[in-house]
């Protein structure tokens, strides 16, 4: 039934069933790739969460592992094993997870095989008995790594009437930990949700990394029901404190690209990957018997501008077929292009676009003959010369049950307007990147016949090139739930 449903990504990774939410444990070991996730492999629901795993050799196919943590029948992971990481102990791979048990969650370790496929819980879990004196929000999720001989953790958290903040921990053996103090902490009484980058009441998934010379502090925002998008700060890490330099939003598809993870793979890259929820009602995810699609991975830089540019790993060009190219044209103000070479919902889109000040384009996905179902992704240069990057879904779906918000953020442009724009579209995946700000989310188009493709502009839009193909699919048959 699963594999039936016509919203199911064939080439981004998805769970056998059930549920899928926060990759976990991202780590590039002797050669292969290995993508730990949040799991319910019982219902499509968040629930007693275990750990899934995946392995692959080329970040495009995946092979399913065996689950990897399943929540104990006693002890302190009963009511799940929640997010973490995997970390190489002196050559044993070694996991730190949240353990939950009612509405407390601590940190536990395991320790795998060298295949990692099994793992055994330390008998001494909890390795933290307690979060730190005060009134918290929460405390769980982990950024572990190794400075100067001893082990360093962050633990994301929030402290009540403050913010969010990550608490810095530290090290000889994973096993026993000093609580260093908080590494940084944000200020939850300035802004509200509506600001997109609003730093919320408590920080899920803190993963600090350096790119370049940049120290990069990345989180989930989080706030009891109206908050839910990563952010990052750049700055500067050193002695025992983050100081921040600038705030940033991480992916402009606020929780469709949720609690991202990442990694330094073999060839010194920053590879990451989040989490797209659904954006259909609980009643059709149950019905459906999987949700949660992994996004692409990614490959995180940092740009000219000092930000992060993000751009799908280029070992997915290996799936691209029946490749259309067109040359240079101009697209007439006012008029609507329909690209009838390029159809499907399993697409790869690459168009380089020079807009004039005041110029608008839109790429449309996923359209029916008669425009009934459409979604829109545009590019605007206003007068001023800023740019914006926005997501129209509110005719994607005849379905009303489904969400149809807008998504948009800031689009850096040059002088000359140019705007590198790429769409990949997997049924009801959606990522989109512009000038290396990305744009994640899902759409539910009804009608089998929701594959178009075309060009709108508004003012003087010129297109350089488009590159369009056909995506193979990774994902086309049954998978056993527990391999
Ligand atoms: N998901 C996990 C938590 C994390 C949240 C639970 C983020 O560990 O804080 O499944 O989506």
């Amino acid at each position: 039934r699963a594999v039936l449903d016509p919203h199911r990504p064939r080439f981004h990774f998805t769970a056998p069933g059930g549920w899928l939410n926060d990759p976990n444990g991202m780590t590039h070991w002797d050669g292969v790739y290995h993508l730990f996730y949040q799991y319910n492999p019982l219902a499509a629901a968040h629930h007693r969460i275990h750990w899934g795993h995946a392995t692959s050799r080329d970040l495009v196919t995946w092979t399913d592992e065996p689950v990897a943590l399943v929540p104990g029948t006693d002890g302190p992971d009963r009511d799940g094993c929640w997010s973490g990481v995997l970390v190489d102990d002196g050559g044993t791979p070694t996991l730190v997870y949240s353990g939950r048990h009612g509405d407390r969650e601590l940190p536990c370790v395991a320790t795998g095989s060298p295949d990692l496929r099994s793992w055994r819980k330390d008998p001494a879990n909890p390795v933290i008995a307690a979060p730190p004196e005060g009134d918290l929000t929460a405390f769980r999720d982990h950024c572990v790594w190794q400075e100067d001989g001893m082990w360093r953790q962050l633990i994301g958290s929030g402290i009540q009437g403050v913010g969010g903040t990550a608490f810095l921990y530290e090290s000889e053996d994973l096993r026993s930990w000093r609580y260093v103090g908080p590494l940084l902490t944000g200020d939850a009484s300035t802004g509200t949700a509506a600001d997109l980058d609003w730093t919320g009441t408590m920080w899920e998934c803190v993963d600090l990394f350096r790119i370049d010379d940049a120290d990069i502090l990345a989180f989930s925002a989080w706030d009891e029901g109206t908050t839910h998008y990563p952010l990052y700060w750049t700055g500067q890490y050193g002695g025992d404190t983050f100081t921040p330099r600038g705030l940033h939003r991480l992916d402009y598809g606020q929780q469709y690209f949720y609690a991202p993870q990442t990694t330094r793979d073999a060839l010194g890259r920053r590879v990451m990957f989040g989490w797209l929820q659904e954006g259909r009602d609980e009643d059709a995810t149950v019905d459906a018997g999987w949700c949660g699609v992994m996004s692409l991975p990614r490959v995180v830089t940092l740009g000219a501008d000092g930000l992060l540019a993000q751009a799908p790993v280029p070992e997915l060009a290996r799936l691209r077929r029946d490749a259309v190219r067109t040359g240079a044209f101009a697209v007439t103000d006012g008029t609507y292009v329909r690209l009838d070479d390029v159809r499907g919902d399993q697409l790869d889109i690459e168009v380089t676009l020079r807009l004039a000040p005041g110029a608008v384009v839109r790429l449309v996905v996923r359209e029916t003959p008669d425009g009934s179902e459409r979604t829109v992704v545009e590019a605007a240069r206003a007068e001023d010369g800023t740019g914006t990057l926005r997501l129209r879904r509110e005719a994607s779906s005849l379905d009303p049950a489904v969400d149809t918000e807008p998504r948009y953020g800031e689009l850096p442009l040059t002088g000359d307007g140019t705007v590198d724009l790429r769409v990949v579209v997997d049924h009801s995946a959606l990522e989109i990147f512009a000038n290396g700000r990305a744009l994640t989310a899902r759409i539910y188009p009804t009608r089998p016949d929701a594959l178009g493709v075309g060009i709108a502009a508004v003012g003087a839009v010129a297109v350089e090139r488009l590159d369009a193909w056909q995506m193979a699919a990774v994902f086309d048959g049954p998978r056993p739930l527990w391999p």
